[in-house]
C-alpha cells in the first residue's frame, strides 16, 4: 500500500466489473484502476474503451490491464470474477464452481504482497467472502462482501416509489443473506426521522399490507431482472462504488455490508448482511439492532442456511 496514491485492482471485467469500473471513473475516485481478468483481451479491450472516457470525467484516472502482481500496491482489490447465475439458479447453486476459483484467486492475490482490503461481490456473496478471509490470512476487518447493499439499495427506491419520498431520505435495511432467506427490518425502518410505521398512519393513501410485496418483489429482484435480460449489473456496480468510496475517503458510513460476526446478533464465525461502520480500514464496527423476536429468528435461520451450504467448501 503507498499513501500517496489510490490504486484499485478490480479482478472480473464481466457485467458487474465493469458496470463498477465504469462508475468509478465516472466519480473519479481513485488515481488507478487496474484491470484483470481471465479473458485478458477483454481486460484490455475494457481498458481501451474506458481509457476513451477520460477526457470526460472528473479527475483523470490511470487505467490499464494488469496481472496479479499489480496487486501488490493496490489499496483495494475488488473481486467481480466468476460464473454468474443462470436462469432458475439460486445464488447457494453457484457455490462449488466459484469456491474453486476463488481458492486459486485469493492465493495469487496474496502472493503479490498485497496488504490492502478485500472488496467480494461475485455470488454466493457472503460464502465467497468468507472463503476470502480464510484463504487471504487478512484481518476480518478487511475483508467485505457487498452483502445487502444491493438489496438495501432495491428496497430504498421501492419504498421511494410508493410513499413518493426521495429514497435518500429513507432508512430501512435489508439483512441477512444475500439470498432467499434475506429479511427487512421493518422493526427500526424510518422516513427522514419519523418511523415508517407513523409516516403511513399519518397518510390514508398506504397500505401496510404493501410492504409484504415490496419485500418480495426487492428479494426477488434479481430473478425479474435475469428473467428479462439475462443479468444485473448496474445497481451493483453503483453499489460497489459507494462502499469503494466509503473505504478510500475514510467515510465512516454505514452500509449493509457482508462483515464477520464474532457475538453480534448472537452469532460467529461467519460473513452476513449487517449494517457496519465502512472506512478506510474497512470495517469499524458492526452496527448491532435490537432486532425484534421475528427478525432475530430470520437473522438465525439465515446463517443456519449459510453455515450448511459453506461447510462442504471449507475444507
Ligand atoms: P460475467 O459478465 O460473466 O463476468 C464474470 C467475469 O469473470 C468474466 O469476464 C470472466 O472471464 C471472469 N472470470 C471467470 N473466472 C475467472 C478467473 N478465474 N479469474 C479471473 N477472471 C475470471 O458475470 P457478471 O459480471 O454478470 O457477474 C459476476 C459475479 O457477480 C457473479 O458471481 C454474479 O452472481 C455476481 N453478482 C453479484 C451481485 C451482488 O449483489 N453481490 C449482483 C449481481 C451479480
Amino acid at each position: 500500500m503507498r499513501n500517496d496514491i489510490d490504486r484499485v485492482v478490480l479482478v472480473g471485467t464481466g457485467a458487474v466489473g465493469c458496470s463498477f469500473a465504469y462508475a468509478m471513473l465516472n466519480q473519479g475516485v481513485a488515481e488507478e484502476l487496474v484491470l484483470i481478468d481471465i479473458n485478458e483481451a477483454r481486460a484490455e479491450g475494457e481498458a481501451m474503451d474506458l481509457n476513451h472516457g477520460i477526457p470526460f470525467a472528473p479527475s483523470p484516472t490511470k487505467i490499464w490491464k494488469g496481472t496479479y502482481a499489480d496487486c501488490k500496491e493496490a489499496d483495494i482489490v475488488v473481486i467481480t470474477a466468476g460464473a454468474p447465475q443462470k436462469p432458475g439458479e439460486t445464488r447457494l447453486d453457484l457455490v462449488e464452481k466459484n469456491a474453486m476459483i476463488f481458492k486459486k484467486m485469493i492465493g495469487e492475490i496474496m502472493d503479490s504482497g498485497f496488504d490492502g482490503i478485500f472488496v467480494i461481490a461475485s455470488n454466493p456473496v457472503d460464502i465467497l467472502t468468507y472463503v476470502t478471509w480464510k484463504f487471504s490470512g487478512l484481518p476480518k476487518e478487511r475483508v467485505i462482501g457487498s452483502g445487502t447493499i444491493l438489496d438495501t439499495a432495491r428496497l430504498r427506491y421501492m419504498l421511494s416509489d410508493y410513499l413518493d419520498v426521495d429514497a435518500r431520505n429513507i432508512h430501512a435495511y435489508i439483512m441477512g443473506e444475500h439470498g432467499d432467506t434475506e429479511f427487512p427490518v421493518w422493526s427500526h425502518a424510518s422516513i427522514g426521522a419519523q418511523t415508517l410505521e407513523k409516516f403511513m398512519d399519518a397518510h390514508e393513501q398506504y397500505n401496510k399490507k404493501e410492504l409484504e410485496n415490496i419485500f418480495v418483489n426487492v428479494r426477488d429482484a434479481a430473478y425479474h431482472i435475469i428473467e428479462r435480460k439475462g443479468a444485473t449489473y448496474y445497481g451493483i456496480g453503483m453499489g460497489l462504488l459507494r462502499l469503494v468510496k466509503a473505504i478510500l475517503q475514510n467515510e465512516n458510513s454505514i452500509l449493509t455490508v457482508a462483515a464477520y460476526l464474532d457475538g453480534e446478533y448472537n452469532h460467529k464465525d461467519v460473513f452476513i448482511g449487517v449494517p457496519a461502520v465502512v472506512n478506510r480500514n474497512g470495517i469499524r464496527e458492526i452496527v448491532e439492532l435490537n432486532l425484534s423476536t421475528e427478525e432475530q429468528a430470520k437473522m438465525d435461520h439465515s446463517i443456519k442456511v449459510l453455515k450448511e451450504t459453506m461447510a462442504p467448501v471449507l475444507d
